[in-house]
């Protein structure tokens, strides 16, 4: 394989527009087994004010160059340089459009990259995000680079009788001798990362939406034969999205056509390609048989997401790639919002938060360290990342806290209206909430520029009547160098009465601005002053998680307690109980670890007990709340000479504490949970029953002499997400146990063709607790239904146990990491990008104890010290070893 890394480093402030602006792309693609050609007819034009001299340099990866012509000549060799990487073209006109036919030749059965054109199940299909296109033809392969596109496509009727790409379809018609062809057209000018084609013997499901103004969209999901049936979801989910996107933010669709494919070998989750956009079909395919209630909850938000993008990424896309998070951040906050909108707010802000704690705030404090948008990178894909997308999402979200809603819809309308068909920027997103608001955002934006995450640290007063509140912000030094200067942050937040109630007390005194229930910290420190009578308030602090921050607050363990009990904000709830559970697990953990005695805290047992029995609480709720943390949570908590070892006998010295207290209850409640057989309803209420049912499972399954109930459940169960549950708990429990074994054999046996589940069964064996998990892994690697070269299983196998299994990744020979490195290597040499992703596993390797950092340090140098490492893997190993 051909390799571009030559080390360079991309920097933001070496920005420039193009010389050549692109018109339009006409495309003619023949695929053939074996082959596709591809012929481009490119309309350019050199900018005003652009030297004669200047050459045009388009960009390649992997390209064989088959034919040149300028104007309908062909170009003679010394006007052009030609390497797989780039073309050079010198000589072209001054002044006005000129058109360059462009032929080149690619093989997509060996692209195992899945960048560019590739088979796929023997489907073909494409992805350009983020520098694709090169791989399919020259191009200025680049974000700001704006054209309409027309395809034609041609193929054999029988291998590929759908033809598809973006746009609106045009004609279709038969070619004789088998083949066919159809072309396509899109009117909307768009970058070359969302150009996309599909054509493959694929089934269908039809559907039609109308938009609010009238626009009749025909909408097609394309699947693998025989699965139609299995994206009745999707396909509701995304006239869900449509009709909220309209009633939310105003954005109605844009062409007569939305289809969506599923496919199998992709390296992300999906993309949004216009009007035609490419999923991994795990975010496609469902079925209460095959898929969990969590596969549900991701299917919504991905269709939602990719939908949402046709607004914020299509029509206004990225004038560079350090701007990302323009469209990313932004769309993630506005796929949170569907998704609390469809399901249950409080639910899905608890969930948001949790998942931006356990990705991003581990990556914002570790090596691969990076500001939310850029600087600098050597590999764009290496910044797809939770600091570019959740933490991105979190910024938008502190916008609209701010402004508040009216005022944030404002500067929404101006950014859509302002920036309809251009490639933008963060300073010209926050231009419009800065004029739309009437607000300065100046010392805001510094959250965009600033790595790192900051500590909030709050204090309490109360004497004479009145509490005073003392808030700190301070971000640790050696934020990747990029400042450490006060943010300004908003802190919602609650005094509480006894009984549960909210005070409306007015700051009497105070050095910040108080709106509501907002305090905007905008200094290092700040006190403010509340006249509260004799009776000292609970101080609910931080609520719904308001600023991406580490809150420290030294806040008296009783307070907790009735918070817990009775916040009337039911994520300051869910705060209060998990400060309270995680700093039981973090001194159990420690204690182990010293061979000190463990003792697990009484009264915050009661409260978990308290909390799952709680009818007044939605079950979802109660599942979130009693759900331990688990050991790379605690092990985060811990922070530092991480110990997996006395992390993982702590947190089963828990589940059992937790069993001994409440046991007998939570076997009542489950019970009270269980549906009806044949009931089963993908709808957030029945979810979050069998969520509550679930997180208990572990809590009574520790208490269980015999795993035989646990196989009992895994037999009775009517849906996969109680089934997954029985068997996870059975083998995590019971891991040597013939029942555990039994139970796989037959889970194996029943879903055996199908690829999704078989995923979650290689999974479910990489994260077991067992002393000879590195060789139960290696012996999975050599299953037949084991295939390194699809992104899924290898993330399932590999991701699985790197980041599903603390203990045994992390274990103390070193076996666990050079196990991962060897499989990143072999991946690496087939697929770059899923490597890179797979190694960001090693991200907090320092924070292990001294044994296991060597052991760490040394599988990784060896990997790092290979030849031939792609630019992707090297840019992680190099960032992780600095
Ligand atoms: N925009 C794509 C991600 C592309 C990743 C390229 N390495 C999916 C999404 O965020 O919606
Ligand atoms: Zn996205």
């Amino acid at each position: 394989m051909l390799r571009t890394d030559d080390g360079q480093t991309i920097r933001l402030e070496d920005y420039r527009p193009t010389d050549f602006a692109v018109h339009h792309v006409d495309m003619l693609v023949r695929l053939r087994d074996g082959a596709a050609e591809i012929r481009a007819d490119i309309r350019l034009e050199r900018r005003e004010g652009v030297a004669m001299s200047a050459p045009l340099v388009l960009d390649g990866d992997e390209l064989v160059l088959t034919g040149l012509w300028l104007d309908g000549e062909p170009v003679a060799p010394e006007r052009f340089d030609a390497t797989p990487e780039r073309l050079v073209l010198r000589d072209l006109p001054a002044r006005g459009p000129f058109g360059l036919r462009i032929e080149t030749r690619l093989s997509p059965e060996t692209n195992t990259q899945l960048m560019g054109l590739y088979r796929s199940d023997g489907v073909w299909c494409t992805q350009c995000e983020a520098e694709g296109f090169r791989r399919i033809t020259y191009f200025l392969d680049r974000p700001d680079v704006l054209a309409t596109y027309r395809v034609r496509l041609e193929a054999d009727r029988a291998s590929a009788p759908i033809l598809l790409a973006n746009g609106n379809p045009l004609e279709s018609g038969d070619l004789g001798e088998g083949r066919h062809f159809a072309v396509w057209d899109d009117p909307h000018p768009k970058p070359s990362y969302l150009f996309a084609l599909v054509a493959g013997d694929l089934d269908a499901l039809h559907d039609r939406f109308t938009t609010a103004s009238g626009r009749d969209v025909a909408l097609a999901i394309y699947t693998e034969k025989g699965l139609s049936g299995r994206a009745a979801y999707a396909m509701d989910a995304l006239k869900r999205s449509m009709i909220w996107d309209e009633r939310r933010f105003g954005r109605e669709y844009d062409l007569d056509v939305f289809n969506i494919v599923a496919i199998s070998a992709f390296n992300m989750g999906a993309m949004e390609n216009k009007g035609l956009n490419v999923f991994n079909h795990k975010y496609v395919l469902l079925d209460p048989d095959t898929a969990t209630d969590g596969d549900y909850a991701g299917v919504e938000t991905v269709i939602a997401h990719e939908y949402f993008h046709n607004w914020t990424g299509n029509r206004i896309t990225c004038r560079d790639w350090f701007q990302l998070c323009l469209k990313e951040g932004l769309t993630v906050y506005r796929d949170q919002e569907f998704s609390a909108d469809e399901r249950s707010r409080p639910v899905k802000r608890i969930s948001s938060v949790h998942g931006l704690k356990a990705q991003q705030f581990p990556e914002d404090q570790g090596p691969l360290q990076h500001p939310v948008r850029p600087t600098r990178y050597r590999e764009i894909n290496n910044f797809y990342t939770a600091t570019v997308y959740e933490k991105g999402a979190e910024l938008v979200r502190m916008i609209e806290t701010i402004l508040g809603a009216a005022r944030f819809r404002a500067g929404m309308d101006l950014y859509f209206e302002r920036h309809d068909g251009d490639a933008a920027t963060i300073e010209d997103f926050l231009r419009c909430f800065e004029e739309a608001g009437g607000i300065d955002l100046w010392q805001f934006s510094r959250w965009y520029h600033q790595a790192g995450t900051p500590v909030l640290t709050v204090s309490e007063r109360f004497a004479n009547g009145q509490l005073t509140l003392r808030l700190e912000q301070d971000l640790p030094k050696g934020a990747a160098g990029t400042g450490t200067e006060p943010f300004h942050m908003p802190i919602r937040f609650g005094l509480v009465d006894a009984q549960g109630h909210d005070l409306a007390l007015e700051p009497v005194a105070g050095d910040a601005e108080v709106e509501g229930d907002v305090i905007h910290l905008t200094e290092r420190s700040a006190e403010i002053v509340f006249d509260t009578g004799e009776t000292r308030p609970l101080v609910s602090i931080l609520r719904d998680f308001s600023a991406p921050v580490t809150l420290r607050h030294d806040q008296r363990r009783e307070d907790r307690l009735a918070l817990a009990r009775l916040d009337p904000n039911p994520f300051g709830r869910w705060r209060a109980l998990t400060d309270l559970v995680g700093e039981m697990l973090r001194e159990a953990a420690l204690a182990e670890g010293a061979g000190r005695a463990v003792r697990y805290d009484e009264a915050v047992l009661d409260a978990l007990c308290r909390s799952a029995g709680d009818a007044a609480l939605e079950p979802a709720l109660r599942a979130l709340m009693v759900t331990l943390p688990g050991e790379a949570e605690i092990a985060r908590l811990v922070g530092s000479e991480i110990d997996p070892e006395a992390i993982h006998r702590a947190r089963r010295g828990a589940l059992r504490a937790l069993n001994a207290a409440g046991g007998a209850g939570f076997q009542a409640l489950r019970s009270t949970l269980a549906e009806p057989a044949g009931a089963f309803s993908p709808d957030a209420a029945s979810a979050g029953r069998r969520a509550l049912r679930a997180a208990l499972l572990p809590v009574v399954a520790s208490g269980l002499a015999s795993p035989a109930p646990l196989l009992g459940e895994f037999e009775a169960a009517g849906n996969m997400t109680d089934r997954l549950a029985a068997i996870t708990a059975l083998v995590h429990v019971f891991p040597a146990s013939a029942e555990a074994q039994a139970a796989l054999a037959a889970f194996f046996g029943r879903f055996e063709t199908d690829a999704l589940v078989l995923d979650k069964w290689f999974t479910l064996q990489a994260t077991a607790p067992t002393d000879d998990i590195v060789e139960a892994v290696e012996r999975l690697r050599a299953h037949p239904k084991f295939d390194l070269g699809n992104p899924n299983r290898a993330r399932a196998l590999i991701g699985g146990f790197a980041t599903g299994n603390q203990r045994g990744f992390n274990r103390a020979d070193g076996a666990g990491y050079r196990w991962v490195a060897e499989r990143l290597a072999e991946l690496d040499r087939l697929n770059p990008q899923t490597a890179a992703r797979l190694a960001t596993a090693f991200r907090s390797w320092r924070s292990f104890d001294a044994p296991r950092r060597a052991v760490a340090e040394a599988a990784l140098r060896e990997l790092a010290g290979r030849k031939d490492l792609s630019r992707d893997l090297s840019d992680i190993l190099t960032r992780t070893l600095e």
